[in-house]
């Protein structure tokens, strides 16, 4: 059984960021951009709990720029997460999943040198049935010279992000974190309302017997996947030689949070029916954050034929595919793909 942080030994959030500063591994700027996020997701937090007793579940009757209907919860995520951010004078601009171009901070505020993107609240499938649901959130710098951010300032590679992290609203609320130096969970102390260092230093075993993918699209995959699954089915008797077990919460946050905690590859491939998008998920607000959590918990994350946080990006929501996790585990799910390809 893992032990409870007593009151005297818990580290709380603040805390945390506070020695972080006073090592010179972030500003007073991050530190407050950090402090507003989680406190953003406390109020998200409280909204998911509440659940059908606060009247937030079900659709909003709107779409966003990806032409995906959004729930309630959507919009209202979004909206904390906007209101949180725009006067504490941290943020040259925003960008969300949620809306179709960046945001600006008012001109009443004042301005500073990060910008901040973020997945409002991801696993939207899942919220009207009460399974974890997540916000997801990047940091990167404002390029020098720049005070009012536009579009094209966002398209920096994922090696650029200097913070990033999540918060799964599960039954536990925890924000995991990274400012560059490892990967960091907090568990919400509901009672006294903060954050509480609950694991230090992460770590993603670099073997697994255990993926995740949503096998109904199987037949719309690219033959390099169609192999690589193949042979994680075949189990012992195939050229793998192990039993793989496959779980699959259809809430990123949760399924990558469980890689986190007890290792396991997360896939979403390119398919037949996202193949013009480019993939299903997002590289800004989805696949950049949770890889470089998942390389500073020693993991890899690649889109199967390159290093994830190396991508150029094109557009505020290009999207890719994704394989993270295991080190060892994305490693073979590559060469799967680098040797399909040496063949063609
Ligand atoms: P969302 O941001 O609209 O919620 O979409 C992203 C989600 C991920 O959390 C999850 O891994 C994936 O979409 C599930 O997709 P599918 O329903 O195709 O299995
Ligand atoms: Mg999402």
């Amino acid at each position: 059984m893992t032990q409870a942080p007593s009151a005297s030994t818990a580290v709380s959030l603040t805390r945390y960021l506070i020695e972080e500063q006073r090592a010179g591994r972030i500003s007073p700027d991050l530190r407050l951009l950090i402090e507003v996020v989680a406190r953003a997701c406390k109020t998200i937090s409280i909204a998911v709990g509440k659940g059908a007793l606060g009247g937030v579940l079900g659709d909003a009757g709107t779409g966003n720029i990806q032409g995906e209907a959004q729930k309630k919860l959507d919009v209202l995520s979004n909206e904390i997460l906007l209101e949180a951010n725009a006067w504490g004078g941290h943020l040259a601009g925003l960008a969300s999943e949620e809306m179709d171009t960046s945001h600006p901070i008012p001109d009443v505020y004042p301005r500073g040198n990060y910008l901040l993107l973020f997945d409002p609240l991801d696993g939207s499938s899942n919220i009207d049935v009460n399974i974890s649901v997540g916000t997801i959130f990047s940091v990167l710098r404002c390029p020098d010279g720049v005070t009012q951010a536009q579009d094209q300032h966002f398209l920096q590679p994922g090696t650029e992000q200097v913070c990033a992290g999540y918060t799964t609203y599960g039954p536990s609320t925890m924000l995991v974190l990274t400012i560059g130096n490892g990967t960091h969970a907090f568990t919400l102390d509901r009672e006294v309302g903060s954050f509480v260092l609950t694991t230090r230093d992460m770590k993603i075993p670099e073997e697994t017997k255990e993926f995740a993918v949503n096998m109904s699209n199987q037949r719309y995959w690219q033959a390099p996947m169609q192999a690589y699954v193949g042979d994680l089915l075949a189990g012992k008797e195939g050229p793998r030689g192990k039993d793989f077990n496959m779980r699959w919460v259809a809430s990123m946050v949760a399924d990558v949070h469980r890689i986190l905690t007890r290792g396991g590859i997360f896939s979403y491939p390119l398919d037949a029916k996202c193949a013009a998008q480019g993939g299903k998920l997002r590289l800004m607000y989805e696949a950049n954050p949770m890889s470089f959590l998942v390389e500073q918990a020693g993991g890899a994350a690649s889109t199967g034929r390159q290093r994830m946080l190396e991508v150029q990006p094109t557009g505020l929501h290009m999207r890719v595919p994704v394989f993270l996790g295991s080190k060892h585990e994305v490693e073979t799910a590559v060469r799967y793909h680098a040797e399909h390809d040496a063949q063609a």
